[in-house]
């Protein structure tokens, strides 16, 4: 049996079926996804759709990714909040989104969690990252369509950090300064060796951090996407993007 933890898809599915094929799937694997299986890269619906399928062949658990998480969001405000809705950002094609996927794909991406422990292994896969001082245990296995963020509000930030300030605190993107961490460089293992995607490091293997292990390698910016596979110990799949379907933000 292997825990096989995949990186950010965002719609690269030429990249993720061949990285399946390449695990050799077998039926008591665990498989699991970071999160961002969505949008910048070519083909969202259809790498829901695959993930979809593989869940209905083997146990799979999604991590939730911002993307999935704004995605989510619109489908609810679309609902119950006109305004809220008016309010939303939205630069990708979300409608699409909703129309092609079925209510089955739709409640999987509900599934999701905000965080995930592997007791047996000590991980805890969650996609962004973890703030200084948090109050929540985060071993409690959270998850998007049990758990709201009416109730548990830090969960919020878990699909989003990236560096902190001086008092641990959450600092916007493109509002860091030099002198302050990376969350996963000061990140001390209390909840276990974090595996996380979100912020994407331009290289074959995963990122080590002294507790934590970045496995987004950036495949939609032309990077790899890499599937680390947890058994007595780690080894890495990456996959070689096939071109670079997006660039970089700052
Ligand atoms: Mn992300």
């Amino acid at each position: 049996m292997r825990n096989i933890i995949i990186g950010d898809v965002h719609g690269c599915i030429l990249e993720l079926k061949e990285l399946i094929n390449k695990l050799e799937l077998t039926s008591t694997d665990h498989l699991f996804f970071i999160g961002d299986l969505i949008n910048k890269g070519p083909d969202s619906i259809g790498a829901v759709k695959y993930v979809y399928e593989l869940s209905q062949k083997i146990k799979t658990i999604l991590i939730l990714g911002n993307h999935e998480e704004k995605f989510l969001r619109y489908l609810h405000n679309k609902k119950h909040n006109a305004k809220a809705l008016k309010q939303m950002k939205i630069d990708i094609n979300f409608e699409e989104l909703d129309r092609e996927l079925s209510n089955e794909e739709i409640t999987f991406l509900k599934s999701s969690y905000y965080t995930y422990t592997i007791s047996e292994c000590n991980l805890l896969l969650l996609h962004g990252g973890i703030i200084g001082n948090y109050k929540l245990n985060l071993n409690n296995n959270y998850q998007y369509d049990v758990h709201s963020l009416k109730e548990f509000p830090e969960l919020d930030l878990i699909t989003k950090t990236r560096y902190i300030d001086a008092y641990g605190k959450f600092v916007s993107l493109g509002q860091e300064t030099e002198e302050m961490p990376f969350w996963a460089d000061v990140y001390n293992g209390n909840f276990g060796t974090a595996i996380f995607g979100h912020q994407p490091f331009l290289q074959e293997h995963p990122k080590m951090f002294p507790h934590a292990i970045g496995i987004d390698t950036g495949c939609v910016f032309g990077g790899y996407l890499n599937a680390l596979i947890v058994k007595d110990n780690y080894n890495f799949i990456s996959i070689l993007a096939h071109k670079t379907y997006a660039q970089v933000k700052n």
